[in-house]
């Protein structure tokens, strides 16, 4: 049985090692949602809500999650007895429409203290089959072609399995033929743009198919399948949604509109894990290859999203890069490695979500705490 007592909500402030744009916006320093949930027996697991400081990805910000979480999600699951985290997305979704991130904190949390009783590391509770997962980097928007050819160099001399290139009107097709230029025909390169176009772009998108991409991510609007199944149909390079896909729902959508090939699963996007794994598990029927998204996760985010990668339908490298990718110090212990060939180990010796909490640094950072329950 799970039953949560108490759900701690703590704020920090983590600066980015460089500042990340993308199409829809910039950050510089990461606003970061922790929470701390303890059981009846006072067991307690770190889980990481991922909403950002602005609405610029999806609806939800740290802001609006932090009185989500406070007021509707904590109270649905304190003191109430799970046989199984399995069920707590559906608790949770019952008359409560969106807030996803803020669900998947807490739901996300509830998987964990599974497998601190259980005694599993959290990828083997879920189903998780791979030793080590492969990693890719995210970069963002550069101020030139040379200033990205650059950093995609050094990302693939640092053994990153997939280079994913933020793109914009006006940073697009003369940015990504330059990496593919100089970093030759087998650079495993991608691109992702956000929702910066629309279907009257669908000319200039093309162009990208002659640079053999592995992947378009969310060209078009962030709840658009419709438009994004014409744009399937004009491009020859496979459309990866992330945005799009909030739910098991839009995944089936997805395939049965043929609005995209392949799909990014994030899990505070989709309400957690039980929706993620169900979402793994469609497209693995289907054959549509999955990978593991991020959102600047500090390392605790991290751990969830290494242990939902190591499932078997994750077959393209997922943007899980490194602690060293984004902090000066994480704040887990151990901090996350990858080794020379990108591939980054699932922790398996040991219960739970494998890292812990750097306490001392914690506090340091700490902007604000909350606590629902009683303590
Ligand atoms: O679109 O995948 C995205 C970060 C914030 C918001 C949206 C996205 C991203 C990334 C970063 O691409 C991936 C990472 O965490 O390394
Ligand atoms: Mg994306």
């Amino acid at each position: 049985m799970i039953n949560v007592k108490t759900i701690r909500l703590r704020e920090i402030r983590l600066p980015l090692r460089e500042p990340f744009r993308i199409s829809s916006g910039i950050v510089s320093e990461r606003r970061i949602l922790l929470l701390e949930l303890t059981d009846a027996s006072g067991v307690t697991v770190w889980s990481e809500c991922v909403a950002g400081e602005a609405p610029n990805y999806s609806p939800e910000t740290i802001d609006t999650a932090w009185v989500a979480i406070s007021q509707w999600v904590a109270p649905r699951v304190i003191g109430r007895e799970f046989a199984h985290p399995g069920e707590v997305h559906d608790v949770l979704d019952k008359d409560f429409r969106g807030h996803n991130m803020a669900k998947a904190g807490v739901e996300m949390g509830m998987w964990a203290l599974a497998a601190e009783q259980a005694g599993l590391p959290l990828a083997r509770l879920i189903g998780g089959t791979r030793e080590t997962i492969a990693t890719g980097i995210s970069l963002g928007i550069q101020s030139s072609p040379a200033a990205l050819v650059q950093k995609a160099r050094e990302a693939i001399a640092e053994g990153y399995r997939k280079v994913k290139i933020k793109i914009m009107p006006g940073s697009d097709v003369q940015f990504v033929s330059a990496a593919r230029e100089e970093l030759g025909p087998d650079a495993p390169l991608m691109a992702d743009a956000n929702n910066a176009y629309t279907l009257d772009d669908v000319d200039h998108l093309a162009a990208l198919d002659a640079l053999d991409l592995m992947m378009i991510e969310q060209p078009l609007a962030w709840d658009d399948l419709v438009r994004h199944a014409e744009l399937q149909r004009r491009l020859e390079t496979p459309v990866c949604l992330d945005e799009s896909i909030t739910s098991l729902d839009r995944a089936i959508d997805m395939h049965t509109l043929g609005a995209g090939r392949i799909v990014n699963i994030k899990p505070g996007r989709v309400g957690g894990f039980g929706p993620s794994i169900a979402i793994h598990d469609y497209c693995q029927e289907h054959g549509t290859p999955v990978w593991c998204g991020g959102m600047f996760e500090s390392g605790v985010g991290r751990a969830y999203n290494v242990a939902l990668a190591s499932l078997p339908n994750f077959t393209k490298p997922g943007d899980v890069s490194p602690s060293a990718r984004y902090w000066e110090r994480d704040v887990v212990t151990p901090e996350w490695t990858m080794d020379a060939s990108g591939m980054v180990k699932v922790p398996l010796d040991q219960p739970g979500i494998g890292v812990t909490v750097d306490m001392n640094r914690i506090e340091n950072l700490t902007a604000r705490t909350a606590t629902v329950g009683a303590a």
